[in-house]
């Protein structure tokens, strides 16, 4: 059997394709991609809440925050080592994201404004991600869905952590529920412009879901999300701002307005509200990181030299 047809037959019988396997250079090409894209979030991702973490309102706000921002560095390890096995440079790839020649998701381009911002990104934004990555635990290539497993496992837990400091502010006072209601408004529509644009404009979809990377387009999954997330906003007591949003019978789905997709082809080619700070702050890091590097690269040689002698 040629390499190709053994290719197509593992993605047609469900099995999964592992690194050492034969692929279409296409394939490990979108991979790459999408991995890398999705590494590069989670490290950007760490940015918008770690701004609130020395700022955090009780020690146990703080202890929250700071374990849920390192599962995000987390995540990114892993994922960097997902696209490592198809053969992907790691430095390379930070070289390509701190020159902002590589994507990262959109949604980290917006600034947190106030504590209840913590909560609605654990809400909205966790909740965007598990339902956007729960499919991916079951995409075909092996590394990529195994690490999935893992980082879903974790983000339901930052998803319920948000919902949890959502429910206490809103028993708060009112400027609290003010707070919520405010950081909801914000972070709406940017999380339902975390599933990518509309099925007609995506480059990729139909490609990823023939090769089983992705299971779902973005826009079934962007309705699963409104449709998952508008009973929790009832029982959170909050409204979600889309005077158009309502219940659609025929369909069994909730309707929703437009998404501005100006806004978002805006913050994707660089130039959303915080686009140039977040890679600023990224490159400074890893430049006052280098001595780390230096120094790790330097004990692994004395360590290999040891082992040799
Ligand atoms: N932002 O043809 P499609 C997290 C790009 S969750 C920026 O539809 P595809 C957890 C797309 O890359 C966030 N760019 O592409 C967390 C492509 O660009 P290219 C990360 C976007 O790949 C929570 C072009 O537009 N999650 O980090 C966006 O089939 C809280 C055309 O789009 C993942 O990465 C966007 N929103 O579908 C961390 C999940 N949407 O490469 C911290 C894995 C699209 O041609 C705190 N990725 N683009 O220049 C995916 O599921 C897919 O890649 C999609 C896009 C759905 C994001």
């Amino acid at each position: 059997m040629n390499l190709q047809t053994h290719f197509d037959r593992t993605i047609e019988k469900d099995q999964r394709i592992e690194p050492r396997d034969w692929m279409p250079d296409a394939y490990r090409a979108t991979l790459v991609r999408m991995i890398a894209q999705h590494a590069h979030s989670e490290i950007i991702g760490m940015q918008p809440e770690g701004n609130w973490i020395t700022r955090a309102p009780s020690l146990r706000r703080k202890a929250i925050l700071l374990a849920k921002v390192q599962d995000e560095a987390g995540h990114g390890l892993y994922l960097y080592s997902a696209a490592e096995t198809l053969g992907a440079d790691r430095d390379e790839l930070v070289e390509k994201l701190i020159a902002g020649k590589q994507k990262y998701s959109s949604i980290f381009n917006y600034p947190t404004l106030t504590f209840a911002d913590v909560g609605v990104i654990g809400w909205l934004v966790d909740g965007a991600a598990i339902c956007n990555q729960v499919p991916l635990c079951r995409s075909s290539y092996g590394p990529y869905a195994r690490a999935m497993i893992r980082i879903c496992k974790e983000e339901s837990f930052h998803q319920r952590q948000g919902y949890e400091l959502l429910m206490t502010m809103m028993k708060g006072t009112e400027e609290q529920r003010r707070m919520v209601q405010d950081a909801t408004n914000r972070w709406w529509w940017p999380s339902l412009m975390m599933f990518g644009p509309p099925d007609a404009e995506s480059a990729h979809t139909e490609r990823s879901m023939a090769w089983k990377i992705k299971r779902h387009t973005n826009d079934e999954l962007r309705q699963k999300f409104v449709d998952m997330t508008v009973p929790q906003a009832e029982a959170l007591g909050v409204t979600l701002p889309d005077p158009q949003l309502r219940w659609n019978a025929e369909r069994g789905h909730y309707d929703f307005g437009e998404i501005d997709w100006a806004e978002f082809k805006r913050v994707i080619s660089g130039n959303g509200p915080c686009n140039a700070q977040r890679l600023a702050r990224r490159r400074a890091a890893h430049d006052n990181g280098a001595w780390v590097r230096e120094a790790a690269a330097a004990h692994a040689a004395k360590r290999a030299e040891r082992t040799v002698a």
